[in-house]
């Protein structure tokens, strides 16, 4: 029911960002060529019309003073400033226009019909976590044709968390979170996640991949990994969390998180010291 709300209340708007790259490129591709064969085809029908014949007498030689005539009131200088001002204005708020859209994204921003994750760069690996609490490390499941919006941070130093193949990139800073989307629009393929930003030893392989799946396999996926982490969390609470007074299991599993990022942080730490 979704997905047909979807396509039908945005068959315009539902454009990928690759897409949009690609249209503005072909646009300016297609006007250049166009504005480049008039320019170069005229020259040469000018330079054919008015090449040396050997006829011309002394009489059609400009005297110094003399003022062209026959220029037609300049008609055909304000014709081409006009073109071009027209072309390079529409060409200017056009692609103002898309890039706004890859700015905002297409509907509504982040909300219901999108699918929120919240990437942390750290000590070279990719974290993600999505709305219901599921996580994974270097590999990023995603739906098809379902805007993803991306919250992105550094757990230890300035990272940059990107997708060539899709057009993505966006800063991972410790202390600062930055959002931005993408979305892909073929079930089955992968892209490959990099750190653009030198971050230290292991930048090159601070690598990662995005898996796309259909819709229905991505809701699947995220619900079991979510029972399989409570599955976890559970006999590991029951060990570590023994002594606590605090028997509530949202509790105990945040406990659980604030541990392992306390233990990631110091293995990081360690590691770089090292
Ligand atoms: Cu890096």
């Amino acid at each position: 029911m979704n997905t047909i709300f979807n396509a039908v209340t945005t068959p315009i708007q539902a454009q990928t960002r690759v897409d949009v790259f690609q249209e503005i490129f072909l646009v300016f591709l297609g006007l250049g060529t166009l504005v480049g064969v008039i320019v170069v085809a005229y020259t040469l029908y000018n330079a054919y019309k008015y090449r040396d014949t050997g006829s011309a007498s002394d009489e059609d030689v400009p005297t110094l003073g003399e003022l062209p005539t026959g220029g037609k009131g300049g008609k055909k200088l304000f014709l081409s400033f006009g073109l071009s001002a027209i072309i390079v204005i529409s060409l200017v708020i056009w692609t103002y226009g898309m890039l706004l859209y890859v700015e905002d994204g297409p509907g509504e921003g982040p909300g219901e019909d999108a699918v929120e994750i919240d990437v942390t760069g750290e000590g070279f690996a990719w974290f993600f976590e999505y709305e219901n609490g599921a996580e994974s490390i270097s590999t990023m499941n995603v739906p098809a044709n379902t805007p993803i919006w991306i919250t992105t941070t550094g757990g230890d130093v300035w990272h940059t968390f990107g997708i060539p193949e899709l057009k993505v990139k966006s800063d991972a800073i410790p202390g600062e979170e930055d959002q931005t989307w993408f979305m892909a629009d073929e079930p089955g393929e992968t892209y490959e996640i990099k750190c653009f930003e030198l971050c230290g030893d292991g930048h090159t392989q601070m690598t990662g991949q995005v898996n796309v799946m259909e819709e229905e396999e991505f809701d699947q996926w995220l619900e079991e990994e979510v029972s399989e982490d409570d599955e976890d969390g559970d006999e590991e609470n029951g060990g570590e969390n023994g002594g606590d007074e605090d028997g509530d299991e949202e509790n105990g599993n945040e406990t659980e998180t604030g541990n392992e990022t306390t233990n990631d942080d110091a293995d990081n730490e360690s590691g770089g010291e090292n």
